[in-house]
């Protein structure tokens, strides 16, 4: 029987009921379900067939079709970076930098750019988690009046490798075995580990993979690099070179590793979910975009080369030049569209920025159009709505799978004299806005033998890596040192625990000692590095614990009640966890309401169960006496300070609730406190606690 989608409710003709919402459109006040062939569907709840129960007819073309669709709903993943998350907003320009670069965006005073930013893991699948110790990938695509550039960044601001010939080593080792599939998004594994330590060039990059940097608590809280040293141009056509540095309003915050464990289990898509719910409910990240400038001298002065992406210009040596401020202000109105099929590329660059010779570089240029090509299908994605330019694109390129363009007249070629003629002669090059000045490359550069090989100061495998080990607090030394011990236990390869521990050796004795004393095994000599280590000086900025802000802005605070929890006590909490810029949320047994001392009822928002502590960045315990005699008997609510201790964050409470925190081991510390000094201590992470809880290395 036909249904009709004015009807609040279909009866098919089995007498099977179906709850209709009509939607409101233009035609009648209903939008019609129609097919991709815009006929009109009447029922969307049976199949044709002749007779009650009958076969489904083969004729029946709404179902083939939506059938065909569904089938081929799925495009392939990226090959890296597979799982992401998207969000659009704008890039606004401090102060105009004409004497630099050319660049529109950089030009006039208080200029918005809108941009699509996508983050991502790089080893997992599309469907995989969130919180695996991985680089992040920090790709903006700014939609400029000049035609879209992509700075297609990290989170870390080296590269395991020099030489984009060595690239598709890497992801094999790095991704899921090849006959077993195994790992999903870990490093943890042989292969990985057999090709890291045969390289010794990855040693820098790995020293950052194992720190904190790799575990961000939040993408609102992590920092993006372009990595490769780039080129900006001015109008009279000179170069500067320049690093790109994303530094986030919130600062800078990282999971404890045991938090990142259990954080997989609590919440697949705390990433995605964390960006999703701060966007929808107004509170937008912000990051200010940074700029390491310079020129040939002082790139000539460095005891490394500019075009090495194993390493860095430390932030002591030359100072960032802070340009403009990027929000983050809409979330995608659709995954697949957006997010999934955006297409980055760092080839897409603007008039006023350019290229260096970093081999890495000039291999990605290649790479990025061609995966795109085969994983979107056609080489018109650029038409795609995320994909396409927010200025006029015109040329001669034409035809190919999915053109959705309809060009007029005859003009596909150039040059043409069409137009004497009175026909539409189509588009002309434009000296005066197009790539008229490139940067200035030295000619010998350019010039000598053909040879596969790299500059002599790429040699140098190790002098950054020590710089960075250097860096680092010895809360955060202790955490790499048991992050490597935690990936190398993993390695069955007897041979790779050794070597990889000897190359260790040549960043600092004391860490390759640690490591090899956390693996057990006796402490190999060191590999005699291509080039002698240098000794730089330490970068502090490179620490993330030493730049962290104390603050609660942006974070989310949770607060374990039950029956009977103090009511005044809750709110005046959550008024002052509010006023501080941070998100309260409610934590009880019971999901659907808690009746409190004062006999009104309070929703919870999430069941103890479903939301451990782990999502939280700091937590308060509010509960009666009956309340706390009640949970303590609760393994979950155990388990709730227990971990929120054990991750190191403040814990408030009050009087009753302190059975519960003596159930769970906790002991006093700074960041356990009372209630009333609770917002004051929730802003930090409690580092001193950590060798009292847990063994490092
Ligand atoms: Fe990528 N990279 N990459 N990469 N990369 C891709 O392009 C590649 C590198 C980065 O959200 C792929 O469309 C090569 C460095 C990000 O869509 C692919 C080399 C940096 C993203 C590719 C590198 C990155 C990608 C896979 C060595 C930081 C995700 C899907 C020369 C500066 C972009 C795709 C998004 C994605 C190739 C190294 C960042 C295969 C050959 C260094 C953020 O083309």
């Amino acid at each position: 029987m036909a249904t009709d989608t004015n009807f609040e409710t279909s009866r098919g003709e089995g007498g099977e009921t179906h709850q209709q919402v009509p939607a409101k459109g233009p035609h009648g006040g209903v939008d019609h379900l129609t097919t991709d062939q815009g006929i009109p569907v009447s029922d969307n709840q049976n199949s044709l067939k002749p007779g009650v129960r009958g076969p489904t007819l083969l004729e029946d073309f709404v179902l083939r079709e939506k059938i065909f669709h569904f089938d081929h709903e799925r495009i392939a993943e990226r090959i890296v970076h597979a799982r992401g998350s998207g969000a659009h907003g704008f890039f606004e320009l401090y102060e105009p930098l004409p004497d630099i670069t050319k660049a529109d965006l950089f030009q006039r005073k208080g200029e918005k750019t809108p941009v699509f930013v996508r983050f991502s893991t790089v080893a997992g699948g599309a469907g995989s988690v969130d919180t695996p110790r991985d680089v992040r990938g920090f790709a903006v695509k700014f939609y400029t009046k000049q035609g879209n550039w992509d700075l297609v960044g990290n989170n870390i601001p080296v590269f395991f490798i020099q030489d984009a010939i060595k690239f598709p080593d890497l992801v094999h080792a790095v991704k899921m075995e090849a006959d077993r599939a195994y790992p999903q998004a870990g490093s943890a594994h042989d292969t990985f580990w057999d090709w890291a330590s045969l390289m010794p060039e990855a040693t820098h990059m790995l020293m950052w993979a194992m720190s904190d940097r790799a575990i961000p608590r939040s993408l609102r809280m992590m920092q993006g690099f372009g990595i490769h040293t780039f080129r900006l141009v001015n109008e009279a056509g000179k170069s500067t070179f320049v690093k790109f540095h994303w530094r986030p309003k919130l600062g800078m915050q990282s999971l404890v590793w045991d938090e990142a464990l259990k954080l997989q289990a609590a919440d697949n898509d705390y990433h995605r979910r964390d960006l999703f719910e701060t966007i929808a409910a107004g509170h937008f990240p912000e990051w200010e975009l940074g700029l390491q400038l310079f020129d040939d001298k002082f790139a000539e002065s460095l005891p490394y080369d500019v075009l090495d992406s194993t390493k860095l210009i430390p932030e002591e040596i030359l100072p960032l030049k802070i340009v403009g401020r990027m929000v983050l202000d809409r979330n995608p109105d659709n995954f697949f569209a957006e997010t999934e099929q955006v297409a980055f590329c760092p080839a897409n660059i603007v008039p006023g920025v350019d290229f260096t010779n970093d081999p890495l570089l000039q291999g990605r240029l290649f790479s990025y159009l061609d995966t795109q090509k085969s994983r979107l299908g056609t080489a018109n994605f650029h038409q795609l709505p995320i994909n396409a330019p927010k200025c006029p694109v015109m040329n001669f390129q034409r035809d190919g799978q999915m053109q959705m363009n309809v060009p007029k007249g005859r003009a596909n070629y150039e040059p043409n004299s069409l137009a004497a003629s009175g026909e539409p002669g189509g588009p002309r090059e434009c000296p005066v806005t197009g790539f008229r000045t490139f940067a200035h490359q030295a000619g010998e550069e350019e010039q000598g033998d053909k040879l596969r090989a790299r500059g002599e100061l790429f040699a140098d495998h190790y002098s950054q890596a020590r710089l960075f080990w250097k860096s680092q607090t010895p809360s955060e030394q202790a955490h790499i040192a048991s992050a490597f011990v935690f990936e190398l236990s993993k390695v069955q390869l007897e041979q790779v625990p050794p070597r990889m521990v000897g190359n260790l050796m040549n960043v600092d004795a004391d860490l390759a000692n640690r490591v090899a004393a956390g693996l057990g095994i006796v402490l190999p000599n060191k590999n005699p590095p291509a080039r002698k280590p240098i000794d730089l000086d330490p970068s502090p900025s490179l620490s993330i614990h030493r730049n962290m802000l104390d603050t609660i802005e942006g974070r989310q605070i949770g607060i374990m009640i039950a029956a009977g929890s103090d009511a005044k006590a809750i709110s005046d909490l959550i008024d002052s966890l509010t006023a501080a810029g941070a998100t309260p949320f409610i934590v009880a047994p019971k999901v659907g309401g808690t009746k409190l001392s004062d006999g009104n009822t309070i929703q919870a928002d999430g069941q103890l169960l479903g939301s451990p502590s782990q999502l939280f960045d700091a937590v308060a315990v509010i509960l009666s006496k009956e309340g706390a005699a009640m949970l303590v008997k609760e393994g979950a609510a155990v388990q709730w300070v227990m971990d929120a201790f054990g991750h190191l964050k403040a814990i408030g409470y009050d009087e009753p609730a302190k059975p519960l925190l003596d159930k769970a081991g906790i002991q006093p510390d700074a960041g356990v406190v009372g209630l009333s000094a609770f917002v004051g201590a929730a802003g930090k992470r409690y580092w001193n606690r950590e060798p009292h809880i847990r063994m490092l290395a």
